[in-house]
């Protein structure tokens, strides 16, 4: 007890400590201490991405999902209703359900053969006793929102109400694309040698984009996010200028057509953090593929057309860019303080077949480059602020104002969740 509230008085000293303007304190990236906060605070008192609809298209389709220390699964019930629960048997704790996919009739826990059913009740509890009351036994239930096609569960009881905010904003800007009833052609999981934060940092900017990601550039324009070029060096200005100017084109033909596009930010002041907002995609403007153009024939939903660009959205532990042909679905897990996984999804019009209306390497190729670039960009960030000449720096008020925002939504979260003064 006395220990756990050192822990949690050295993690309010250091986020007391954080600089506006500036990178984290060290400790808030390397220490054991900060991590638990974390898992405690952020990854279980706020609606965390999870996957997506069609991780599970069909009754009996199961995924289980680490956060942090814990695990949720999360399943299609016989009536076709999504549910989630934690990964923990109502006997005796152990893990329900193994890591990743299964498909089931019943969850039977490996253990000693406890049985649920889909909705999550106990069937069958083998020498409990002819008084024991099996409706006391559920298993724990788990908040989860669909929002769009892309999911998100609370471990909280008591999950944040703003998330009809982020539902109210997605559903329309995403129901073109139909991603619930979409196909995952591709998944994968990368593990970083990074803080998940410095995940998240390095995908709030595209300042390290030109430099690192020459793939990725030829579809993405660095200077995506919205900001204020003035102050900047006149060169800076008239680039930036350029593409506000070509936005403000592009703006006009999407509201024409009806398309949501604007920016719309909740940051600071709201636990479900979101940014929004419709990019133009560079190039010729299709997709995010290797020569710019859709790489899947079959469009998803009824997104008919390639110049719908693509609808950016990024949260707490997710980003995703939802184009008229495919969509690409990150989601951020911590795995320690040093440790992060970044899994990948791509998905396609659910009767899109490789090798004929699309080259899975064609699909894939941008992001998978891109993952690896920011895998080591991370790792280095890692290593930099593990070392002992580490000061916590100057974010850009330009193309890092969204990591000024995350850092200082990060300690407000925490300093009002038990991590205060
Ligand atoms: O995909 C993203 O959201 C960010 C922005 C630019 C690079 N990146 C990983
Ligand atoms: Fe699950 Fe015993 S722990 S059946
Ligand atoms: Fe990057």
């Amino acid at each position: 007890m006395l220990d756990q509230s050192a822990d949690q008085a050295r993690v309010a000293a250091l986020l007391r400590a954080r600089q506006p303007g500036h990178t984290l304190p060290a400790p808030l990236y390397t220490s054991t201490e900060a991590y638990q906060a974390d898992c405690d605070v952020i990854f279980s008192r706020h609606w965390i991405a999870v996957g997506v609809a069609c991780d599970v298209e069909e009754a009996g389709d199961v995924i289980s999902v680490d956060i942090g220390p814990s695990s949720i699964v999360i399943l299609r019930d016989d009536d076709d209703a999504l549910r989630a629960f934690h990964n923990v048997c109502s006997h005796r704790g152990a893990r329900l359900v193994p890591p990743g996919r299964s498909v089931v009739g019943k969850l039977v826990c490996p253990y000693h053969q406890w049985t649920y059913d889909l909705s999550g009740d106990l069937a069958l509890a083998p020498h409990m006793g002819t008084d024991f009351d099996r409706g006391l036994h559920h298993l724990k239930p788990v908040a989860l929102r669909d929002v769009g096609g892309i999911l998100y569960a609370c471990l909280s009881d008591d999950p944040p109400k703003d998330i009809d905010a982020l539902a109210a904003v997605m559903e329309p800007r995403l129901a073109a694309y139909d991603l619930r009833n979409a196909r995952i052609a591709f998944e994968q999981d990368v593990i970083e040698a990074g803080n998940w934060k410095l995940t998240m940092e390095n995908n709030r900017e595209c300042y390290h984009c030109a430099s690192n990601h020459p793939q990725l550039s030829l579809s993405f324009h660095a200077a995506d996010f919205g900001y204020d070029p003035e102050g900047l060096t006149v060169a800076e200005q008239a680039e930036a200028n350029g593409l506000l100017d070509a936005y403000a084109r592009q703006g006009a033909l999407w509201e024409r057509d009806g398309l949501d596009h604007v920016a719309v930010e909740h940051t600071v002041g709201w636990p479900t953090n979101f940014r929004t907002q419709r990019l133009i995609i560079a190039g010729l403007g299709e997709s995010q593929t290797p020569d710019t153009r859709a790489a899947v024939s079959l469009p998803l939903g009824t997104a008919g057309r390639p110049g719908m660009g693509d609808v950016h959205l990024w949260g707490i532990n997710s980003w995703n860019h939802v184009m008229s042909d495919h969509a690409v679905i990150f989601t951020a897990f911590p795995l320690g303080p040093d440790r992060t996984l970044v899994r990948t999804k791509w998905l396609v019009h659910r009767d899109a077949v490789e090798g004929e209306d699309y080259d899975l390497e064609n699909l894939t190729s941008v992001w998978k480059t891109t993952n690896a670039e920011d895998a080591h960009l991370v790792a280095i960030a890692q290593q930099g602020v593990a070392s002992a000449g580490y000061r916590p720096g100057p974010y850009s008020p330009f193309t890092e104002r969204a990591l000024d925002e995350f850092s200082t939504w990060y300690v407000d979260r925490m300093t009002a969740n038990g991590y205060g003064a």
